[in-house]
């Protein structure tokens, strides 16, 4: 088999970057090592970006988002007893969707499978070859059978356990970290959202969440130990703790009722430089990773799908190689921004071991000039509903 890019990975980053190249008119396929079923069961991102609308939009892919999505103009700050509104729109013009990230593979894949385009999925031990050569190439197993993949580029867009960050040589990588000290414990349920906007909670407890995925289907995170597992939070321990971070007129809001999903995810921060190794180039969460506070994750495997496909259709087009010469610094100088906003929202939100005295009262200190200062304010939101491409 032969195509102009082979993409490893069928999330977000692969499908949006598959119908951008299609869009352009560069023939593309998808190796994807789960089934469709297993991709659309993670239960993952619930925010959208404007750009990230709009790039649903370019790919003829953004009608039920448009129709299901929830506009938000602005996000609550909850703390010291208290709650305090972001107006973001006033604040940049802009606004948020909720969307969730279930709903935006399931567009792509449709998008995908209308336009006719090939996503093999169960596809097993997927190796990139010869990727610093002109020549690289795909390996795959599919159903016992080997098979190879020959094209002129390599997309990995196949997440942070992915291989094709691990197929790079170490000496040509260098990676950059910070591992949190909890955990983000999530359910969804069937109940109508404690509000109609979300709310970040810094509480003495810990860090809590109000979200939601339309107006009957409600999100909520707890920060947990990294020592916890779902199986010691039975729904009534999750609503418990999280009425105790909740300032009262959300506890006499909040509806309860029995997850439908619930799971924990370690938090961390992490970048790989750079994104491109000769005919290979990471997207997505296979070079980066941010803690889901500024929920950024998915708006970034978002931007780096347009940084890459841009600079692709350049070299086909014009022949011009300026783009994908350019892509890992263009890519990485918005993810950086959006690495440190996560970490920021993070370290401002959450409690740390060391956070019982001087910590506790930086963080409050922090949260009170936010929001009691147009520029402070007006900085959060521009970064919440996303820098420009
Ligand atoms: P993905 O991980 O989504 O997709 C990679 C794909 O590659 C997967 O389908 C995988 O099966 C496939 N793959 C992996 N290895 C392969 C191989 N060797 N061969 C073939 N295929 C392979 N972001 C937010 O903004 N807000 C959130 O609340 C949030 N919550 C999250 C919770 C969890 C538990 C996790 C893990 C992430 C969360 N994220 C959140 C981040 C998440 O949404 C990612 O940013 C988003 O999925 C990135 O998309 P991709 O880069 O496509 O990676
Ligand atoms: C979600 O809806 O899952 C969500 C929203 C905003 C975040 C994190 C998660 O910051």
């Amino acid at each position: 088999m032969r195509t102009k890019v082979a993409i490893i990975g069928a999330g977000p980053a692969g499908l949006l970057l598959g119908q951008l190249l299609h869009a352009s008119g560069i023939d593309n396929i998808i190796l994807e090592r789960q089934t469709p079923e297993y991709v659309l069961g993670r239960i993952r991102a619930g925010l959208l970006e404007e750009g990230t609308v709009a790039l649903l939009d370019e790919v003829g892919a953004g009608t039920r988002a448009h129709r299901e999505g929830l506009v938000h103009d602005g996000i609550e700050l909850a703390f010291g007893g208290s709650r305090h509104r972001i107006d973001m729109k006033a604040a940049t013009g802009k606004t948020v969707m909720i969307y969730g990230q279930t709903e935006v593979t399931l567009d792509l894949m449709n998008a995908r499978n209308a336009a006719g385009l090939t996503t093999i999925y169960e596809a097993s031990d997927v190796q990139p070859h010869d990727f610093d050569t002109d020549h690289p190439r795909l390996s795959y197993v599919k159903d016992g059978a080997a098979h190879e993949i020959a094209c002129d580029f390599i997309a990995g867009c196949d997440g942070f356990h992915g291989i094709s960050r691990a197929s790079v040589t170490p000496q040509a990588i260098q990676t950059f970290e910070r591992i949190y000290p909890f955990g983000w414990l999530g359910i969804l349920s069937e109940t109508p959202p404690v509000s109609h906007e979300l709310i970040y909670n810094n509480h003495e407890r810990g860090f809590a969440l109000c979200t939601m995925r339309s107006t009957h289907r409600s999100r909520y995170y707890v920060q947990c130990s990294l020592d916890d597992h779902v199986d010691q939070w039975p729904d009534e321990r999750f609503w418990d703790e999280l009425k105790r971070r909740l300032d009262q007129k959300a506890v006499d809001h909040l509806v309860t009722g029995p997850s439908i999903e619930k799971s924990i995810a370690p938090l961390r921060s992490f970048v790989a430089e750079p994104m491109r190794f000769g005919r290979m180039f990471l997207a997505g969460d296979a070079a980066h990773i941010v803690p889901p506070t500024g929920a950024k994750g998915l708006n970034l495997a978002a931007s780096d799908a347009h940084y890459l496909a841009g600079a692709l259709r350049e070299y086909y087009d014009e022949k011009s190689s300026a783009g994908i010469d350019a892509y890992s610094a263009t890519a990485l100088a918005r993810v950086w921004k959006a690495v440190r906003f996560s970490w920021w929202m993070t370290s401002m939100l959450h409690k740390f071991p060391d956070t019982e005295g001087f910590g506790a009262r930086i963080q409050l200190a922090e949260l009170d000039y936010v929001v009691s200062s147009k520029a402070a304010m007006t900085s959060l939101a521009e970064n919440y509903v996303g820098l420009p491409f």
